[in-house]
């Protein structure tokens, strides 16, 4: 296992990239934030799950990755789903229920997906994604097209037999799977030292037969390096890599759910790094993008996000009537279940 240094890497990306990846991080940093508000009012048709302390991670996802590559999630998905090129619009008319929702609203803030830009599935089902990813990994390695797989969820779900099972599959069959695991230190409510005696994932991983790295996951050229390297190797057709993303949540685990169990002085150091503006403070400082390259970028995704909002809020709501229609495979069978 390797530690990723924390130095700058200012050569790794031009400036039109670091343009990108700020537009990506912020827009995710600000549809988040709105959504958590939103929640909080009542009006998302479900739990949302913030993603705040994740930005850089899904912003270098977003650089990195293809459009061919394909990609699983989790519920705690917004970041991915913008990395992946997911339409705020679609994304957040699924997070109000409506029917312009990519899920046309009966997904909900959990299940996203998108497949005309390979984010292929979401799930709730904590550890699951492992499983999903070998699937898919099969079908990419009997393609041959030499595109990778994705694979995002928690610290949480290394605790998770169906975790275990997948990575003992991936590393056997050596599949083009790309493992991210977004480590923010909590499991729901329990802090990982609290649900595991072994809470060096990275080590853990590399047990299974794969290389296996600790990456930090507030420094975004250093996630762009990990993420770079790994896609490389898998659509080398040479096998997964695990990587262990490691920053912190800084909310609490839903966008209403309360967090003042979380030592607050761990949580201060942790804000001190939040991903957008420490990063925004980072290209200016730097001299890697100018005062106005930088409202710019800024300008463009608040009217992005506040177009997404308002598009989403003023959506329709599904009707009744078609209620099992893209549910089941047999509408006929459903409804007579129902007793109708
Ligand atoms: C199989 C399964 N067990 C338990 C749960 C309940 N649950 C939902 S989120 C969560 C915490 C997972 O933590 P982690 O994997 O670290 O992800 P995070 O929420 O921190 O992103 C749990 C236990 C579930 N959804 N699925
Ligand atoms: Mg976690």
């Amino acid at each position: 296992m390797t530690e990723t240094p924390l130095a700058e890497k200012p050569a790794l990306l031009d400036q039109e990239a670091l343009e990108r990846m700020y537009g990506q991080m912020l827009s995710t940093a600000l549809a988040d934030q709105r959504a958590a508000a939103e929640a909080k009012a009542g009006r998302l048709m479900a739990a949302f799950y913030p993603v705040r302390g994740m930005e850089a991670v899904c912003a270098a996802l977003g650089e990195t990755m293809r459009s061919e590559d394909k990609m699983v999630s989790t519920y705690r998905n917004l970041g991915d789903a913008l990395a992946k090129g997911m339409p705020l619009r679609s994304i957040m008319s699924e997070l109000y229920g409506k029917i312009e929702g990519c899920s046309r609203g009966r997904g909900g803030p959990m299940h996203l997906q998108d497949q005309a830009v390979n984010f292929t599935t979401t799930t709730g089902v904590v550890g699951s994604g492992m499983q999903i990813a070998a699937g898919l990994g099969i079908a990419e390695q009997l393609s041959s097209q030499g595109n990778a797989v994705v694979v995002t969820f928690g610290d949480g779900a290394t605790s998770i037999g169906a975790f275990h099972e997948g990575m003992n599959f991936v590393a056997l069959w050596q599949l083009p799977v790309v493992i991210v695991c977004q480590n923010n230190q909590w499991g729901e409510h329990t802090a990982i030292k609290d649900y595991t005696a072994a809470p060096e994932l990275a080590e853990r991983a590399a047990s299974y037969g794969m290389p296996a790295h600790k990456v930090d996951g507030f420094d975004p050229m250093a996630c762009v390096e990990a993420l770079q390297a790994a896609l490389t190797r898998a659509r080398a057709g040479e096998g997964p890599t695990f990587l262990e993303f490691k920053h912190y949540r800084l909310t609490g685990h839903t966008g209403t759910a309360d967090f003042s169990y979380i030592p607050k002085e761990e949580l201060a150091a942790a804000m001190k790094r939040d991903p957008a503006p420490t990063f925004r403070r980072w290209l200016l400082e730097n001299g890697h993008l100018s005062e106005q390259q930088v409202s710019d970028v800024e300008a463009r995704v608040r009217a992005d996000v506040e177009d997404a909002f308002q598009y989403a809020a003023n959506g329709t709501d599904p009707d009744q009537a078609d209620i099992y229609e893209g549910v089941f495979l047999d509408e006929a069978i459903a409804r007579s279940a129902d007793g109708e």
